[in-house]
């Protein structure tokens, strides 16, 4: 009976199965868009989560995104600022070329950004959460169905929000929760079968860090110590030792985590550590938010066909050079964790090349089958990721300027080999540069703590990044005085205004 049974049946399973991959290849392409889960955390930095190897930091949710898919351990933002980065990660363009070049300017209503694309080619679109640009403004944007934000920073706790357009809306509770609830919300709502695309921009972990309650303590063990970059500044331009004292130096009040400031003691380091612990407490419940998100994406069903990217907007200076905060060309300022979960990019992967910000807007729409935005100047990683890209950059330009509200760092434009770094400082109106440059060997260096700049066996390499660093400017458009920024006006020791702290 058996060997009588076997043929027909193997026959059907195997007509059954061809059947069902052909009609899956046929209509893949017009079913299948992906969705988009876009998680955009706020002054992350690269190694804050422990997939990328933090000591200290556990984010089991956040590293099954790498787990189950790639981990760009490259990836740049290419002006270490909130407004102007969150604008290039959105458009595809540098700051100056979006025009958001300060934290004050609004993104331009006529922009194309990814979400508006995918908007004008069916999806769904919602954004929730902070925007950050233009400070006072928390109107719905343009290019999304539904948006939901606040002015400002927001508030770590019980955030007035505009839900939609529904102004004044004060919401109890933890950001990072609220948040979390809110896109939850969303997500379970009748999409009318079209394809989603969800960007939830988180406040954490952005300062003033205020962790929840259950998570203020959980590094309370862990002694933290400032790097030893911010012993080494001897040979760094002067500029670097004038910031120590300031706002954004290691001897400064540490956004309200030291009452009593400046203070250079090596015992005042305790406030520091108290900060950090403060910076990574926050992340914990970010973490427990990425948990709530895949979870609910599996359960529906939904994982698989949704490219789930988390990332930061800019990186963050935890004591290197001295230095709190970003906006310099340094490594920690410069780096942002970039992971990207969609089975068809591969598993458990990382990424050497150097992707940048500006990658983000053209590789979601490349992903998603929508039409590229025009004057990009960033590139999709998808060829990278799925065979790999022999045109990948092998350098790219760090543009950042000068802020008469936040004195603390120079003009900023700079250099990034695989291998390189050289930063100039300009003085913004075409007469030689405000500080000594800096120059850096990455692989035999990596936390920049000797600058080569002035050193005699390095004088053909500084002119060769200088004329390489010219070509891209120049490529860009911004070849000697069309490259507009302020008068850099030298490192102050003024506190910033209350208001945009
Ligand atoms: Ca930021």
């Amino acid at each position: 009976m058996k060997s009588k049974l076997f043929p027909p049946i193997a026959l059907v399973f195997w007509i059954g199965a061809t059947t069902s991959i052909l009609t899956c290849s046929s209509s893949f392409a017009a079913e299948k868009r992906p969705n988009v889960l876009f998680i955009l955390c706020d002054d992350i930095r690269w190694n804050a989560m422990s997939c990328a190897g933090h000591p200290a930091l556990k984010t089991p949710q956040i590293d099954r995104i790498s787990k189950e898919g790639v981990r760009f351990e490259n990836m740049f933002c290419t002006t270490s600022l909130c407004s102007p980065s969150r604008a290039s990660i959105l458009s595809g363009m540098y700051a100056h070329r979006h025009g958001v070049r300060d934290n004050f300017t609004e993104l331009p209503a006529n922009l194309t950004h990814w979400p508006s694309r995918l908007t004008s080619e069916g999806y769904d679109t919602a954004y929730m959460g902070k925007w950050h640009m233009g400070e006072n403004n928390d109107n719905p944007r343009a290019g999304f169905s539904f948006f939901a934000t606040h002015k400002g920073q927001g508030k770590y706790f019980d955030t007035e929000w505009n839900v939609n357009g529904e102004a004044g809306k004060v919401i109890p509770g933890y950001y990072t929760t609220v948040v979390t609830d809110m896109a939850l919300d969303w997500l379970k709502r009748d999409h009318t079968g079209k394809p989603w695309a969800l960007c939830v921009g988180h406040k954490a972990p952005h300062s003033f860090y205020t962790p929840e309650e259950k998570y203020a303590h959980t590094f309370d063990s862990v002694r933290v110590q400032y790097p030893s970059s911010a012993f080494k500044l001897d040979q760094k331009p002067a500029w670097i030792k004038d910031r120590l004292y300031t706002w954004h130096g290691i001897y400064g009040p540490l956004f309200d985590w030291r009452k009593q400031f400046p203070d250079d003691r090596p015992e005042a380091v305790k406030d520091f550590e108290n900060m950090v612990h403060g910076y990574w407490g926050t992340i914990l419940s970010v973490d427990d938010s990425v948990g709530r998100l895949l979870k609910h994406l599996e359960d529906t069903r939904q994982l698989d066909n949704t490219v789930v990217v988390f990332m930061g907007d800019n990186g963050l200076l935890e004591g290197e050079h001295g230095m709190v905060d970003k906006r310099t060309a340094h490594e920690a300022s410069l780096r942002v964790p970039l992971l990207v979960r969609y089975p068809a990019l591969g598993k458990g992967k990382v990424v050497p090349q150097q992707a940048l910000t500006v990658d983000v807007a053209p590789s979601i729409l490349d992903l998603c089958g929508a039409k590229p935005i025009e004057n990009v100047q960033g590139k999709s990683w998808v060829k990278l990721l799925k065979g790999g890209d022999s045109s990948w950059r092998t350098s790219w330009f760090y543009e950042y300027n000068y802020e008469k509200q936040f004195p603390y760092t120079p003009n900023v434009r700079a250099l990034r080999t695989d291998q390189w770094k050289y930063i100039r400082y300009p003085h913004g109106d075409g007469s030689p540069d405000r500080h000594d440059g800096e120059l850096y060997d990455l692989k035999a260096d990596p936390d920049e703590l000797v600058n080569l700049a002035k050193a005699p066996n390095q004088a053909s390499r500084v002119t060769a990044l200088q004329k390489e660093l010219n070509g891209l400017l120049s490529a860009a458009g911004l070849a000697g005085s069309a490259d507009k920024m302020p008068i850099d006006e030298g490192i102050k020791k003024e506190l910033p205004d209350q208001k945009i702290r």
